[in-house]
C-alpha cells in the first residue's frame, strides 16, 4: 500500500496516519453518509463496519434514508439505522463523503455527540469540518480512501469488504467508464478480484435486478425528454403522479439521467424529480466543459465535476425554470 499512499500529497498522508491513530484509540464508532445514499456511501459503510466489527469496536451506522433495495445485498446494511440512538456519545463519528453537515439531511449533530469526527470525502467543496478531515478530489470515489484505510488497519480484508468497496467505486464512476477512474481506481479493483469476487455477480446485483415498475417509469420519462436550441442540454422529469402511475417508490431513479447524457450533442444531462415533501431533487450529469459542481454549488448543492445536484424548495415548474436559465448562463461563451 505503500504505492498507494506515495500517490497523495504529504499533508493527505498525514491525516491518514492521524485516521489510524484515532480508530485505533477509539472503542464506539458512529457512521454515517449524505441523504439519499448512494451505493459509494452504502459501500463505504458496508465495508467499514465490518472492518472495525472485526477489530472488535462497537459500530452504529445511521442514514437519513433507508437503503434502497437495490442495495439489499451489500453485507452488513440490515444493521444500518435511520434514526441516532438518543444520547449516545461516540468515540469517533466517521463522515462518509458527507461534504457538509447539512448533506447528513439531519443525521448530523449527532444527539450525543462525538469526540472525534473523521470527515472522509473525495468532493472537491467540503467544508472541512471534521477534527480529521480525509479529503481527496482525485479518488473516483470514496470507496478508494476507504480501501486505503482497510488495508492499513490491523484486519485482514476479506470478499465481504471486497463487496462494498467495489460497489462504491463501479457506481461512482459510472461502471469504470467516467473520466474520474485511474490506474489507482484499477489496481484496487484488481486487488478486490484477488479475494474471490466476482464480478459478474456485482454487476447482476447491482444493474439487473431492475424492478418492472422501475422500468415502466423509466419508459414514460424518457418519452418527454427535451432538449434547448442547441441540442447539447437535455432534461426531463419525474412527478409524484408518473410515480404511482407506474407504481415505483422515488429512489427507484437513480441511473435514469445517464440514458440522457448519452445522447449526442449532449452536454449536460438535467433530471428533475418531484418528491413527496413537494421539493424538487435535481440531478446534473456533464460531459463537455461545463462543471456541474460549481452550478450545483451556486443553488445551494454540491458534487463533483461531471454529476452534482441539488434540492430546491421550488415548485416543479418554477425549478425547471430556474435551472434552465443557469444552465443556459454557464454554456454561454464568456465575453
Ligand atoms: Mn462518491
Amino acid at each position: 500500500m505503500v504505492e498507494q499512499k506515495l500517490e497523495k500529497d504529504p499533508a493527505y498522508v498525514r491525516e491518514f496516519e492521524r485516521t489510524l491513530d484515532v480508530i485505533d484509540r477509539a472503542q464506539t464508532f458512529f457512521l454515517t453518509t449524505h441523504l439519499n445514499p448512494d451505493g459509494d456511501g452504502l459501500g463505504c459503510e458496508s465495508a467499514l463496519s465490518l472492518a472495525l466489527t472485526c477489530l472488535g469496536k462497537t459500530v452504529t451506522v445511521v442514514n437519513a434514508h433507508p437503503v434502497p433495495a437495490v442495495y439489499h445485498f451489500l453485507p452488513n446494511q440490515e444493521t444500518f439505522l435511520t434514526q441516532a440512538p438518543p444520547g449516545v456519545i461516540y468515540d469517533v463519528a466517521i463522515m462518509l463523503e458527507c461534504p457538509d453537515e447539512q448533506r447528513s439531511g439531519g443525521v448530523l449533530p449527532i444527539p450525543g455527540g462525538a469526540r472525534e469526527i473523521i470527515n472522509l470525502d473525495h468532493h472537491v467543496f467540503n467544508t472541512r469540518y471534521g477534527t480529521v478531515n480525509l479529503i481527496d478530489p482525485t479518488a473516483a470515489a470514496a470507496g478508494e480512501q476507504v480501501w486505503d484505510l482497510l488495508m492499513a488497519l490491523d484486519c485482514p480484508v476479506d470478499k465481504a469488504m471486497a463487496i462494498g468497496i467495489y460497489t462504491a467505486i463501479a457506481t461512482d464512476t459510472g461502471q469504470f467508464k467516467y473520466p474520474s477512474v485511474t490506474p489507482r481506481t484499477h489496481r484496487v479493483v484488481a486487488q478486490l478480484l484477488e479475494l474471490g469476487l466476482e464480478v459478474g455477480f456485482m454487476n447482476e446485483q447491482i444493474y439487473e435486478r431492475v424492478p418492472r415498475a422501475a422500468m415502466r417509469l423509466l419508459g414514460m420519462a424518457l418519452e418527454k425528454v427535451a432538449y434547448n436550441a442547441a441540442g447539447t442540454v437535455g432534461w426531463f422529469a419525474v412527478t409524484q403522479d408518473m410515480l404511482r402511475a407506474a407504481g415505483a417508490a422515488e429512489n427507484q431513479t437513480e441511473n435514469f439521467i445517464n440514458y440522457v447524457r448519452s445522447v449526442e450533442g449532449v452536454q449536460v444531462a438535467i433530471f428533475f424529480q418531484e418528491m413527496s415533501d413537494g421539493r424538487v431533487k435535481v440531478s446534473f450529469r456533464s460531459r463537455g466543459r461545463v462543471d456541474v459542481s460549481a452550478l450545483a454549488y451556486a443553488l445551494g448543492g454540491g458534487g463533483h465535476k461531471r454529476a452534482a445536484g441539488v434540492t430546491l424548495t421550488q415548485s416543479l415548474a418554477e425549478a425547471q425554470a430556474r435551472v434552465l436559465a443557469a444552465v443556459e448562463t454557464s454554456l454561454a461563451p464568456k465575453s
